[in-house]
């Protein structure tokens, strides 16, 4: 098998993607390949701490928002994603660069040629190999998420806000369709779990 690949998890709120990660790790574990699971915003000291300011400052304007989005970025790839990769292990990452598209462009209407800028100076060609999106109605997703306990100040936000995210995962996938896999996550966790290990399958056939 060829080197370590980049895996990242996304979708809207609800979507499971916290479930579904035991379902890549297992199959990670048949493969027996050494794997480290992280995740955006977070995944390294300074950059859980930038999380919290995300999740739970009170107000943030958009603009610093996908800023901190980026620092935190930064710190991840600079400090865990890079040094993973270089030594031979592979990454799992609930989130990447596509949120920041999703949530920051589609959803807080960030011109995307901002984030381009912000993408091409900080990720480089730390690029995922293989992204599984996991795509829920926002009714459906919103309605799973309301059964959780607090909401952080971006859950807090009304449904229109997730269709526009929505829309913009959706465009993603099908400007990238060979990086970015659909999952249809309105199904039961069965069904979504049979739809992962079913690309992971071909991922793994073409390495
Ligand atoms: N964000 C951003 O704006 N820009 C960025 O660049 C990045 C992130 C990187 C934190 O992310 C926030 O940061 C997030 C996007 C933003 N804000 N929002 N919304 P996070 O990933 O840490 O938080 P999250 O989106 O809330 O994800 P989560 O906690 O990992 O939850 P989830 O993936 O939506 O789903 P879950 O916890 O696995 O499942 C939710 C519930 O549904 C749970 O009770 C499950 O048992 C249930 N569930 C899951 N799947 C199913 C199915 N298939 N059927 C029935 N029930 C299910």
């Amino acid at each position: 098998m060829k080197q370590a690949q980049f895996i990242t998890l996304e979708g809207t709120e609800g979507a499971g993607k916290s479930s579904v990660l035991s379902v890549i790790t297992n199959e990670l574990d048949k493969w027996q390949v050494p794997y480290i699971t992280t995740r955006e915003p977070g995944g390294e000291i300074t950059a859980e701490r930038i999380r919290e300011i995300l999740l739970y400052s009170d107000h943030l304007d958009a603009k610093t928002e996908l800023l901190l989005m980026f620092a935190s970025r930064n710190e991840h790839l600079v400090k865990t994603i890079r040094p993973a990769l270089e030594a031979g292990t592979w990454v799992v990452s609930d989130r990447f660069v596509d949120a920041s598209y999703a949530y920051q462009g589609g959803g807080r209407g960030i011109d995307e040629g901002f984030i381009d800028s912000l993408s091409e100076w900080t990720i480089e060609e730390t690029l995922p190999d293989l992204t599984l999106y996991l795509d829920v109605t926002p009714e459906v997703g919103l309605s799973r998420a309301a059964e959780r306990s607090a909401k952080d100040r971006i859950e807090q936000e009304d449904v229109d806000f997730f269709h526009a995210i929505r829309q913009a995962y959706v465009r993603r996938w099908q400007t990238d369709p060979d990086r970015i896999k659909r999952v249809n996550a309105d199904l039961s966790m069965s069904a979504v779990a049979n739809q992962i290990r079913s690309v992971l399958k071909d991922f793994k056939g073409k390495l």
